[in-house]
């Protein structure tokens, strides 16, 4: 039984610091260190309290490795649940190595990426989503991914989707009843109720399923392309942008060949800005794979900066670039650059008419200049993150979100089962799917060992 063995890795990541932290977790975690540690004042770790710091050195027979604090933790108390003990020793990577190895000499075994969380999922120390959120929080570079990883960690949406999924199975618990009475044609569940309760749940749901392209907006960015003809003047909004010459810039077209990627802190939110080559026709090979290159940047991004102007380019071939880059996930955002160089009139008279052609908004903006740009920002910020969102409410995480649109789809599938009078064990079994996805996000159900190594896996050592 792999629980009964104790485990150790470093918890503060292998790289030189003023002090490192190596976490020991099992049932001979305090064993172990009581052999290779000599208290400074002739304590014996047995007899310690939880949550004590005590002082001294870790020996390797006569050899002094290291003057060290060693934490205590009894079972039911720790991280893990397990008995623990945390040594905060000095940073070197060479000490923390001796370290481990002497605890590897006295029967302790390496931690496998995220063990010491697996564990305390698995001792019930907190569900998976929470465990999830603790890998985020630990990931979370700006304050919008630090609130959404503090409160899936406190547990704000776990206990909403518990709370959820207890009154799916009551429902269906009852309706399950009938079955057993179906000869005498009882009804336990309240139809009207049910309905309500369904309607509400998927509303819910919805709501959490919404908030996911937000949530991983926050986590893991977002991917805007910047593109156009060659002279469009990408490079020079990107300059804009960041307020500072990144990428050369000249009326040669064709200057930029490969993509040139910077990260934008906007309003809390980190935007990717990937700088393309511009778009035409070529018979230079490298430019050609620059081209490329900045075709695929915009199948993947989910901002779309095209820019253009009145001289360089003709309503038609605009509107056939927009219709190359419309999709359904993506916002594309037209700019009309370069203003500084034409009258207001000429300007209004052609976005009209591609206006027309397109139905896009146009943004009138000189980059050179920064005309403007500041308004492509917040426009920018504000389709990112729309209004009316509950900060506690949000989702971020793929799993969780792929769990909740097959929960959706079960519900969906019973209301329409109720509308049509279809038989109960049917749409009991929809709502059972519906319940047995909601359980799988917060691991209240036993979620397939598989997954949980999938999800563990991507913790690092000593998490
Ligand atoms: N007047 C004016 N000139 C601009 C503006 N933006 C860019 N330019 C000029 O247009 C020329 C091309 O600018 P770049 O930023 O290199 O254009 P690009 O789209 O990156 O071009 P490629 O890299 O060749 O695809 C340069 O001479 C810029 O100074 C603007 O808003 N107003
Ligand atoms: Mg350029």
């Amino acid at each position: 039984m792999y629980q009964e063995e104790t485990i150790i890795a470093p918890a503060t990541g292998h790289q030189s610091a003023a002090i490192a932290v190596i976490r020991v977790s099992g049932p001979a975690s305090i064993k172990i260190t009581k052999k290779v540690f000599k208290s400074k004042f002739k304590k014996n770790l047995k007899n310690q309290k939880s949550h004590t710091l005590h002082f001294g050195e870790i020996v390797d027979g006569a050899e002094i490795i290291d003057e060290v604090l060693v934490a205590v933790f009894e079972r039911g108390k720790s991280f893990t649940g397990e008995e623990t003990v945390e040594i905060s020793c000095h940073g070197s990577v060479y000490i923390q190595d001796r370290i481990i190895d002497l605890f590897l000499e006295h029967g302790a075994r390496l931690a496998e990426p995220g063990e010491f969380s697996m564990r305390a999922f698995k001792n019930g120390q907190f569900d998976l989503m929470q465990a999830e959120a603790i890998a985020d929080l630990i990931a979370s570079d700006s304050k919008a991914s630090h609130d959404i990883a503090m409160t899936q960690m406190r547990g704000g949406i776990s206990s909403k989707l518990d709370n959820l999924r207890k009154e799916l199975i009551r429902f269906t618990a009852l309706l399950e009843l009938e079955l057993d009475f179906s000869e005498e044609d009882v009804e336990f569940a309240d139809r009207t109720e049910f309905i309500k309760l369904l309607n509400d749940i998927q509303a819910q749901v919805r709501s959490l399923i919404d908030s996911f392209s937000y949530g991983n907006a926050i986590k893991n960015g977002v991917p805007v392309a910047i593109v156009g003809k060659p002279n469009a003047g990408k490079s020079t909004l990107l300059n804009k942008l960041l307020n500072e010459e990144r990428a050369i810039v000249s009326n040669i077209a064709g200057t930029t060949r490969d993509t040139i990627e910077e990260i934008l802190n906007i309003g809390g939110i980190k935007f990717r800005f990937i700088d393309t080559a511009g778009l035409r026709d070529t018979e230079d090979e490298i430019e050609k794979i620059g081209v490329q290159r900045a075709l695929e940047k915009a199948k993947q991004a989910k901002v779309i900066l095209y820019l253009f102007n009145l001289e360089e380019n003709t309503v038609a071939e605009i509107t056939t670039h927009v219709e190359e880059f419309q999709r359904e996930d993506v916002h594309l955002i037209l700019l009309h650059n370069k203003a500084d160089e034409f009258s207001e009139d000429k300007i209004a008279d052609f976005n009209k008419q591609l206006s027309a052609k397109t139905g896009h908004e146009i943004f009138n903006i000189s980059a050179k200049q920064g005309d403007n740009v500041e308004e492509v920002k917040s426009h920018m910020l504000s389709i990112i993150k729309p209004d009316g969102f509950d900060n506690e409410l949000i989702i971020s995480n793929k799993r969780h979100a792929t769990a909740l649109k097959k929960a959706l789809e079960a519900l969906e599938n019973a209301a329409t089962g109720f509308s049509m009078n279809i038989p109960s064990d049917l749409i009991a079994q929809d709502l059972r799917e519906a319940i047995r996805q909601l359980g799988n996000i917060t691991g209240e159900i036993d979620v397939d060992r598989d997954i949980l190594g999938l999800i563990f896996g991507e913790f690092c050592i000593g998490k």
